[in-house]
């Protein structure tokens, strides 16, 4: 096997490239995201008076390679291979890992135009390495997130840039849609997520026409939900509303999710769920709106799922 090389090491075509700002045609603001978490005081702009603490006074999840003194470090590993590590705060890599989600280390990946994710549990070697095989399926700029508690850490989410070279065809953003199909299996979405407030979204699964009634336990839950903002992959929390075995958490057809977005825009949610012994990704475009907790706004998109405005409270003058 070779031998490991240090940050920025180049792997069988594999570049890691960190904290880049890409020049391919939707760069956003990078600033906007941190700056607008990092005021103190006062709302965050478009929020209203119930803005919830943890997404005003946090950073969203995925944005920083390093935090709280882990680092996420991307290294050589043979063809079909990826392979990383933590480097913790005594700068060596991390070895031990609490369970999370019924596993120690979860790795999602995403193209920066919101096609390709993934969603993958690598091993753990002795060395503190984590191996698995590789789920970068083809050319393009990638982001690679590793969600994962250390031991006597906080849980983190930390996110690389990983190029793999190639013809690159950037995709368009698929248009929201309150319906999908994968697999056989068709989806439905339920709830539009607001800014700075948590919100239900359900999704509801069925095959041939009848709702499923029987999905399978995945990672503690009816299914696993990651929602992926465009424009920087800010990765943000989602969690199930219920969990097996809880007495009232059915196991489909419907599955609920609380969603925390901290701003208007778009975002890529993938719904894994488990099924027929395979788990299936299911995709959905989302817009959150910014009028929906502030008030009407002209031209404001209010696509699926039944937005609802006028919330009560929420007046903004
Ligand atoms: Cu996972």
């Amino acid at each position: 096997m070779n031998t490991v090389t240090r940050l920025g090491g180049f792997a069988l075509g594999l570049a890691a490239v960190f904290g880049a700002a890409y020049g391919i045609g939707r760069v956003v603001d990078p600033a906007a995201p941190a700056a607008q978490s990092g005021h103190d005081g006062g709302a965050v702009h478009t929020s209203g008076p119930t803005t919830h603490d943890e997404v005003t006074d946090r950073v969203p999840g995925g944005l920083l390679v390093s935090d709280r003194g882990y680092t996420l470090v991307p290294v050589a590993a043979p063809a079909g291979e990826f392979a990383f590590r933590v480097g913790g705060p005594d700068g060596r890599p991390v070895t031990r890992y609490d369970v999370a989600h019924d596993r120690r280390m979860h790795l999602i990946v995403a193209r920066r135009d919101l096609s390709g994710f993934r969603h993958v549990h690598p091993d753990l070697a002795p060395d503190g390495t984590w191996r698995v095989d590789t789920p970068l399926a083809g050319p393009g700029q990638w982001r690679a997130f590793a969600d994962f508690t250390p031991t006597g850490g906080e849980p983190l989410i930390l996110g690389v840039d990983v190029t793999v070279p190639g013809e690159l065809t950037e995709r368009p953003l698929p248009a929201p849609a309150s319906s999908t199909t994968v697999d056989g299996y068709t989806v439905t979405l339920a709830g539009t997520p607001q800014p700075g407030r948590t919100s239900p979204l359900t999704l509801t699964v069925s095959r041939d026409g009848r709702p499923v009634t029987d999905l399978e336990p995945y990672l503690g839950a009816y299914g696993h939900l990651v929602a992926l903002r465009r424009g920087d992959l800010a990765y943000l929390h989602v969690h199930p509303d219920g969990t097996p075995g809880d007495g009232r958490t059915r196991p489909g057809p419907q599955v609920t999710f609380l969603a925390e977005v901290p701003s208007a825009g778009s975002y890529r949610l993938y719904l894994d769920f488990r099924h027929g012994g395979r788990v299936h990704t299911a995709e959905f475009t989302v817009v959150a709106d910014a009028a929906a907790t502030g008030g009407p706004t002209p031209g404001g998109p209010s696509s699926t799922g039944g937005a609802e405005h006028g919330t009560p409270g929420h007046g903004h003058n």
